[in-house]
Formats: structure tokens, C-alpha cells, sequence
């Protein structure tokens, strides 16, 4: 029997993965040498090379963090106008969007991988779309053929948020090598950080040169600004935690793996709780997320009843991605923000509650964590 007495401490929704502290010093010895703290020093060089082969990805621009990134994506491929893009996201997405003067147009998404419906995005399509901003939410895959088959057929780009992917591979392809340019987020919450980070990767040389461009500040040389460029610059100190980081992405993952297992197989049998979407068998996951869905008519309880109940027991969920952003203020006044558009978000919305996932949690917690949860069915 599992004592269902509260946690002593929070359990969070996530925890960072932390370096030693002797690695940390080294490093920091290693850029005190170099008197070089920021703009492309050795160890952002350096990054840049080994993330490139970590994410099998042929050309990548390291940044300050993904927000920056998205924005700078962008602009290097001049969208303008409209974008297609999902409403079940991190709000960074559309607003990336609104900062370069494009109104977002809200897609509905599928009912099983919760990303864009890629059967969806033509209908969509006006004289005044530029692009499709589709995200990989909780590291599965879009379906990328499609998307690109729809982008190609109106000749649109695609550009993904794949600040929940890293590592994400699909028939062994890297993520980051579908559409025109995909952003990665390494911020502390994430699988794989940088503290604070983001990159960008594409597939030419020139869009390189462009992309870095923009992230200076447009300027080419000391005589030269050629470009309204922006700060995107990542720092040596955070591009040498990235490298010392990288060591330790697949021992998370792996951790990862086994606390998935086992939330699988305690949850399984729980009628009205629905569990991740099963992939493709050729696509290889992070495991950064355990997210469920709550079915209130089948549970007996709603997401908000388990989420708040969950806090008297020092659980910690969160609603990943409650409200939609096409419930913002900001937004909720285009059409495409419509409840009646969007049926299948709105009801994910209410549904979706992320549980703790990070590597330190024990196995002995998620099966308390899952006990409670079922305590709490009607
Ligand atoms: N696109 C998508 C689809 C995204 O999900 C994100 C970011 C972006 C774009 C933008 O990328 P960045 O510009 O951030 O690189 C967190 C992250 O801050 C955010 O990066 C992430 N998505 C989003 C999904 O989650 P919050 O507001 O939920 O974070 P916060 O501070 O509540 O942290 C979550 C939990 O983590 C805390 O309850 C406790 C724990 N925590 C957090 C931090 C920062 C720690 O234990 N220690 C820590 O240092 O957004």
C-alpha cells in the first residue's frame, strides 16, 4: 500500500538538470584565460560545432534564448502578412508573430498528437499567408510530409518551434532538419539547456550568414550595419554550461525513459485519463514531458479539480497549455480565435495537465504521484 500522506517537499513540474560545480569552475577557469566573455568567443564556437552534430542538422545559430531566435527566424525569411500557426503553445509562439507585425491565424489541432491538423492548414490559406508556424509540442513530431506538401503546393515556408525536441529524431533524421528553419530552446526547464538559450538550424550557408547577421545587430564589420539587426547573442558562459551539458542530455533522457514506463503502466487502466500519443515506431522521443488528458465525464473529476487538489499534496502540475493563446486578450479578438474554429483545442485546453517529469525523481514518487491521482476519481 502507498501512503498517501502530502509530499514533505514540492514536487514541481520540473527540475533543471544541474552540472557539478567543479565543472561549472573549470569552465569558467578556461574563459578567465581567455578574457573573452561574449560575442562569438571559443566556446560559442565551439557549441555551435558540437550541437551541429548532436542534432544532425547541417548549419545552426546559437542565441540568448528561443524567443529571440523565433523572432530573428522570421525575419531572415522576410514573413510578413499572416501565419498559420497552432493555438496550443507556450506563449512565446504568436507573439514572436505579433512582434514582427504578422497576425497569427490559429489552426485547430489533432485530437492524438495535439499539433497543428496538418488536414486543416489549407483551408486556412489567404492571399496574405507567408508561412506555417507549426510546433512540435512535447517533442512528437508534426506530421512534417504533409505540412510541407501543403506549404509546397502554395509556395509557403515552414518554420517550427522545436523548443520542446531537442534530440528528437525522425527515421533517424534529426527534427531540426524539416522545414525551412526550426528553433531550439535550451532554457532551464528543458531537457537540454544552456540556462538561458535557443538555437536556430537550417539547411544553406546563406541563411547562416543572414540569421547571424541578424542577431548582431545587422552588423557586417566594423564599417558596415547591413541590416536592423537585434541582440541575440548567447555568452561564453552560458555556451560552455551547453557543452558541459551535453554530456549529460542522454542519462536524463534515459531517466526519463523509466519514469515514462512507469506512469504508462500505472495509469493505463485509469479510465478518463488519457496518456501521451504513441509515435511512429522509426521516431525517437526526448521523454521531456509526461502529459495527461482528463476526461471530467468519464474521471468523475475535471483537470482543475485534480490540479488543485493535487497543490494539498504538494504536487505541483501544470496546465501545459492552459489558456489556449487564442484565448489572450491580444488575440482573442481575430476569427481565427473563435471557439467555434478551434473545437478540438478548446476541449484539450480543459483537458491537459502535465505531471513532474525530471530525471531526480524517484520511481517511488511517480507511483505515489499516480496513486493520488487515482484516489481522486469519482
Ligand atoms: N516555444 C515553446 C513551445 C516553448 O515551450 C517555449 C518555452 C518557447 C517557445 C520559448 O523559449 P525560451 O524563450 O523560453 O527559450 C517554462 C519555461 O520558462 C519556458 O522556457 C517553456 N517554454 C515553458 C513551457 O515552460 P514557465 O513560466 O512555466 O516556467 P516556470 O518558471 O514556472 O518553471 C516551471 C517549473 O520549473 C517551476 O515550477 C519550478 C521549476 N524550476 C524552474 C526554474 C526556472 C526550477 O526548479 N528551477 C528553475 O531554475 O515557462
Amino acid at each position: 500500500m502507498i501512503n498517501l500522506e502530502p509530499f514533505k517537499e514540492i514536487i514541481y513540474v520540473t527540475r533543471p538538470v544541474f552540472p557539478t560545480i567543479e565543472e561549472v569552475t573549470e569552465k569558467l577557469r578556461d574563459i578567465w584565460e581567455a578574457k573573452w566573455l561574449t560575442n562569438n568567443g571559443p566556446q560559442h564556437t565551439m557549441l555551435e560545432h558540437e550541437l551541429k552534430t548532436f542534432l544532425k542538422v547541417p548549419y545552426l545559430s546559437l542565441f540568448n534564448n528561443g524567443t529571440i531566435a523565433l523572432m530573428v527566424a522570421c525575419q531572415s525569411l522576410r514573413l510578413s502578412g499572416e501565419v498559420i500557426t497552432t493555438p496550443f503553445t507556450f506563449a512565446a509562439t504568436p507573439h514572436v508573430l505579433s512582434w514582427n507585425n504578422i497576425t497569427p491565424i490559429f489552426c485547430d489541432i489533432d485530437a492524438e498528437t495535439m499539433n497543428i491538423d496538418a488536414d486543416k492548414i489549407e483551408s486556412m490559406i489567404t492571399p496574405h499567408t507567408t508561412a506555417i508556424l507549426a510546433v512540435h509540442v512535447f517533442g512528437t513530431p508534426c506530421d512534417v510530409e504533409k505540412i510541407q506538401e501543403v506549404a509546397d503546393r502554395y509556395g509557403l515556408r515552414v518554420v517550427y518551434d522545436a523548443a520542446h525536441a531537442f534530440g528528437v529524431e525522425i527515421g533517424e533524421r534529426g527534427v531540426g532538419t524539416f522545414g525551412d528553419i526550426s528553433m531550439f530552446s535550451f532554457h532551464a526547464t528543458k531537457l537540454y539547456h544552456t540556462v538561458e538559450g535557443g538555437a536556430l538550424v537550417h539547411g544553406n550557408e546563406h541563411l547562416k550568414a543572414r540569421i547571424d547577421l541578424l542577431k548582431n545587430f545587422g552588423i557586417k564589420n566594423e564599417e558596415e550595419v547591413v541590416m536592423p539587426g537585434i541582440n541575440g547573442k548567447l555568452d561564453e558562459i552560458r555556451a560552455a554550461i551547453g557543452r558541459i551539458m551535453l554530456n549529460y542530455v542522454e542519462a536524463e533522457r534515459q531517466k526519463r525513459i523509466r519514469l515514462h514506463e512507469i506512469y504508462n503502466e500505472e495509469l493505463a487502466d485509469v479510465e478518463g485519463v488519457k496518456l501521451m500519443p504513441n509515435c511512429a515506431a522509426d521516431v525517437k522521443l526526448n521523454y521531456q514531458y509526461y502529459v495527461v488528458r482528463i476526461d471530467e465525464n468519464v474521471f468523475g473529476r475535471s483537470r482543475d479539480f485534480v490540479y488543485d487538489e493535487f497543490r494539498n499534496y504538494n504536487v505541483f502540475a501544470r496546465k501545459y497549455f492552459h489558456p489556449l493563446c487564442s484565448e489572450f486578450t491580444c488575440y482573442r479578438q481575430l476569427n481565427s480565435a473563435r471557439v467555434e474554429n478551434l473545437p478540438v483545442a478548446n476541449v484539450i485546453g480543459q483537458q491537459v495537465l502535465s505531471l513532474p517529469m525530471y530525471g531526480d525523481l524517484t520511481e517511488d514518487e511517480v507511483r505515489k504521484i499516480c496513486a493520488i491521482l487515482k484516489s481522486f476519481k469519482r
